[in-house]
């Protein structure tokens, strides 16, 4: 099963493109498409409905300002969808988290944090690995090199102070 990472505008790139690089890390299919819920309503909503039968087993959906990809997409098929909201220049990216975040019951988006494309695309893999008994050693092992690296920062800083 592939992940889709979807953004309403290529200037949400820089960030997705961190997801992009983890999951790319873990050997998951993916595929990438800038499609805005405003600016090409009619594309969001064909690519919605159309992912369960392209192979897609998780989208992760990164807009910002007024972020309703991710609802769009959600509202039309029943893949999971996980929001990515993107900072935007002007309410530090508090509008699209809310906007992502704050769906009515019934169409669901598991938002991450603002910016948080690695957790987006862990969690997809997370789900994924419910299924796939390499990735879920693979993301054993993530973890254990992550508490490695931080027992070596502290080791580094003892030595300074
Ligand atoms: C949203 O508007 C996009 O997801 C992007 O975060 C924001 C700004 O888009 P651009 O004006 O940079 O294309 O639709």
């Amino acid at each position: 099963m592939k992940v889709a990472l979807v953004m309403g505008s290529e200037s949400d790139f820089p960030v997705v493109e961190r997801g992009l690089k983890i999951l790319k890390e873990f050997g998951v299919e993916t595929m990438v498409r800038v499609i805005s819920a405003h600016r090409t309503p009619d594309q969001a909503v064909a690519f919605g409905k159309k992912a369960a039968d392209e192979g897609i087993g998780i989208i992760i959906a990164a807009a910002g300002k007024a972020a309703h990809l991710g609802g769009v997409l959600a509202a039309v098929t029943v893949v999971p969808v996980i929001g990515l909201p993107i900072k935007s220049s002007t309410l530090d990216g508090l509008d699209s988290l809310l906007s992502t975040v704050q769906m009515p019951k019934g169409i669901p988006v598991a938002t991450v944090a603002i910016d948080g494309a690695e957790n987006a695309a862990l969690l997809a893999i997370e789900i994924l690995a419910l299924q796939d008994d390499q990735l879920k050693a693979k993301l054993i092992e993530y973890r254990a090199a992550m508490a490695r690296a931080v027992e070596e920062s502290n080791v580094r800083l003892q030595k300074h102070l």
